[in-house]
């Protein structure tokens, strides 16, 4: 095997914003994207078209270094990165000259054959956090991970890897924080000190370039803000995709379709979206349905509609391989299909039997994957739920000389299904209608948050199941996902009715709130868990839609920030070492305020970890201070859940559905605390475009214990809010009058658009 390491610089040379390095081995290119984000790309055969499927930013247009016989020092506001020459190396520093991470010494950049690896140093005390969807723990330190997109069909809760690739990891060690993002697409390799003898950390891939974008803001939540800048952020998501969302594997015909949604009125359980999987179509065969069973989708969807409910439709990219099939003969036509090298088209089996790939790397493919969506558009589907896209078939792996676009299967496999939820959604989003497309996918690569939600997979219906699933979406939130859900009950098997209703209840904080069951499992949907059960389902799904104005507001924030709405505690209290014990690091914040703690379904209390500051239980209104671990009752009535001290959570009364208007109250809910707070309310009409044309309703709700003082700022925006009122409701203040009933006090407001301000 042939194995080199970076060597000796030969000429260094500045071409317009970017610095070129030679050694004997490679190129290496430096960029500056911000003051604290710097990229590297060191490579064999640099490529001048350079492209990245996650990247939407250009570098700058000039940075600062100077160069001595050992060194090149590249200096912006937040970061020094000294490049030392002989061998090449690089270092990266804090402005005022920390350490953040360092090339190891002896090894740095290597190949063997095409494989290349950054071996880099590991200090003491780091920790890792990152990488999106991967089990193990909250801090990665001594695992080490594979990024080959896979269905990972039963996997069990230490499998890797998984549906998606996000090779993207922060770093935390003495106070400071770092990120890395090694856009490559290749099959990738992380080593968090797992083999090293707690020498170094590393990644690498099977091929391309040492090409990674380095991160050097300190907080975990700069870090995230810059990722996201650096690789996109959310659209507003449909208000109707927050609201409870009921799947299975799979209704079989249009009838138990609307059975199903009328159930759910019947027994008035707020509900939104119903899907259809895969046993609508005709023989499994995409953009098609089955004309017995489901024999007239518009008569489904039209009285879908009239109950408030939104049909989402699975897609699979395997169009079989049957003449007379519109998408077959459209792609045979225009060839559309990946080929191998000597153009014959590529067939494996899957679903629909023989089957050819359509070739998502092209620009034309994509267009016409996008307009293929009549024969569900049309209708009146609104979500697209796209499956099987790592690709899976039943031979799992695809023969390396399949072609995608320019690319072989091994170079871009990680990007194939980021590549079919792009056209998705772009085709969708082309429709003229002012409608957010609703996209679901399975596989993703970093980037993927710009087109699409995404949900984890095939669990299982057990509790280390649900706990992992919470673990993933906390990660998932550190690499630019939001909109993220967990198939609640467990995919495969059957949970028992505790499972259910605790999975359930933890379902009320997950960005994404499906119940979604294997074919063959018992029916899971929320009634048929006798009578008891249900009621503690009910009385969960309606606090979800209780929360949906904070909710919103939430991903308002990921849309503009970053933020995720599902927050590990590591973003909050990073130099907190208990949030790393793994007996807390299921915990995570929802939203700005809310901590939530997962519980196995067969524990009834449980130990749980209360950052500094002050807390309230939700569900009782106590009061505990924080920094330390309490035992908290946790009966399946009751998921631990604390209102951190401050909070300003807007709610509203309980709706059926999202289209429903509701009482036009809009319940702002404050937490005494001794620090000031904010929360920025926003509001819009939920399903258009327009609030990129200034039609929104935003306001900044301010809390302010020294000046006794609650204020909203004028409203900022064009939209009418869909409250009429706002009632106030003050949770653990001495000096307001208190109600005896509720132990709470309120008084309410005329909603206008002016500045109010409370005493109390
Ligand atoms: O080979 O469409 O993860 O959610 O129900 C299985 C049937 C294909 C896998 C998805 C699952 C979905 C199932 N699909």
């Amino acid at each position: 095997m042939q194995t080199e390491i970076l060597g000796n610089t030969k000429s260094v040379n500045k071409q317009g914003n970017v610095l070129i390095i030679k050694t004997k081995e490679a190129v290496a290119h430096v960029w500056v994207y911000s003051p604290s984000v710097i990229r590297i790309n060191v490579s064999k055969s640099f490529d001048k078209n350079d492209t990245s499927f996650a990247v939407i930013q250009n570098p700058a247009d000039r940075f600062d270094y100077t160069e001595s016989d050992d060194e090149i020092v590249l200096t912006t506001s937040a970061l020094k990165l000294r490049v030392s020459k002989s061998p090449l190396r690089f270092n990266f520093y804090t402005a005022d000259g920390k350490v953040l991470s360092e090339d190891d010494e002896r090894f740095g950049i290597n190949w063997q054959s095409e494989r290349v690896i950054n071996y880099r140093k590991l200090y003491p005390d780091e920790k890792f956090i990152g990488l999106g969807e991967k089990t193990g723990n909250l801090n990665r330190r001594g695992s080490s991970y594979v990024n080959w997109n896979t269905d990972a069909a039963l996997h069990g809760v230490d499998a890797d890897p998984l549906y998606k690739t996000f090779p993207f990891f922060i770093g935390l060690h003495n106070g400071l924080t770092y990120g890395i993002f090694f856009d490559n697409t290749h099959k990738s390799y992380f080593d968090f000190g797992a083999t090293t003898d707690e020498q170094m950390s590393w990644f690498g891939a099977d091929g391309g370039d040492m090409n990674y974008y380095f991160f050097g803001a300190q907080s975990v939540e700069k870090i995230i803000e810059d990722y996201t800048w650096l690789t996109g952020r959310m659209e507003m998501p449909p208000l109707w995709s927050l609201g409870y969302q009921q799947c299975r594997w799979s209704y079989m015909s249009a009838a138990e379709v609307l059975d199903i949604a009328e159930n759910f009125r019947k027994e008035k359980i707020p509900a939104d979206v119903i899907y259809c999987d895969i046993d609508y179509m005709d023989g499994f065969k995409i953009f098609t349905w089955n004309k017995e069973t489901f024999p007239d989708p518009k008569g489904l969807i039209d009285k879908l509609k009239a109950m408030n409910f939104h049909l989402v439709t699975i897609v699979d990219p395997g169009i079989k391989v049957e003449p007379g099939y519109k998408q077959y003969d459209e792609g045979v036509a225009k060839d559309y299909f990946a080929t191998y090298l000597n153009g014959e088209k590529y067939i494996t089996d899957v679903w629909p039997g023989r089957c050819h790939f359509p070739d998502f790397f092209r620009d034309d493919v994509q267009d016409w994957w996008g307009t293929s969506f009549t024969a569900l558009t049309e209708p009146g589907v609104e979500g697209f739920w796209n499956d099987m896209n790592e690709p899976a078939a039943w031979g799992q792996n695809m023969p390396w000389l399949v072609k995608f676009g320019e690319y072989y299967m091994p170079e871009v496999r990680n990007a194939y299904g980021m590549q079919m939820a792009r056209a998705t959604y772009e085709g969708i989003r082309k429709i003229p209608d002012n409608k957010r497309p609703f996209v679901l996918t399975r596989a993703a690569y970093s980037g993927t948050q710009r087109y699409s939600a995404v949900w984890t997979g095939d669990n299982s219906a057990y509790d280390a199941h649900m706990l992992l699933g919470q673990r993933m979406v906390n990660s998932l939130g550190i690499t630019g996902m939001s909109l993220i859900g967990v198939d609640i009950g467990g995919f495969t098997g059957d949970p028992t009715p505790a499972l259910m209703v605790r999975w359930n209840s933890l379902g009320v904080y997950t960005p994404m709130f499906r119940n979604h069951a294997m074919q063959g499992t018992k029916m899971r949907e929320p009634w048929c868990w006798g009578k008891e059960n249900e009621a503690i389902i009910k009385k969960d799904i309606e606090l979800r839609y209780r929360l949906l104005p904070y909710i919103y507001s939430g991903f308002y924030q990921s849309h503009k920030t970053g933020m995720p709405l599902s927050r590990t505690l590591a973003i909050n209290y990073t130099d907190n070492e208990n949030v790393f014990d793994v007996k807390y690091h299921n915990q995570f914040l929802f939203g700005d305020a809310i901590m939530v703690a997962p519980v196995e379904s067969t524990r009834f209390t449980a130990e749980v970890y209360l950052p500094q500051g002050e807390w309230y239980r939700l569900s009782t209104e106590e009061n505990y201070t924080g920094d330390k671990a309490i035992i908290a009752e946790a009966p399946l009535t009751d998921l631990p859940v604390f209102i951190k001290a401050g909070a300003i959570i807007p709610m509203q009364n309980v709706i059926q559905s999202t289209d429903e208007k509701g009482d036009g109250i809009l319940e702002v809910n404050v937490w005494f605390g001794n620090e000031a707070s904010s929360f920025v309310y926003y509001e819009d009409d939920g399903s258009s475009y327009d609030y990129e044309k200034g039609e929104y309703y935003k306001r900044e709700i301010s809390f302010d214990p020294k000046n006794r003082l609650i204020s909203f700022s004028e409203v900022d925006g064009s939209f009418e809010s869909k409250y009429d009122k706002i009632k106030l409701m003050l949770h653990g203040f001495a000096s307001f009058s208190i109600s005896k009933e509720t132990g709470k006090s309120f008084s309410q407001y005329e909603n206008d658009k002016g500045i109010i301000k409370i005493d109390f």
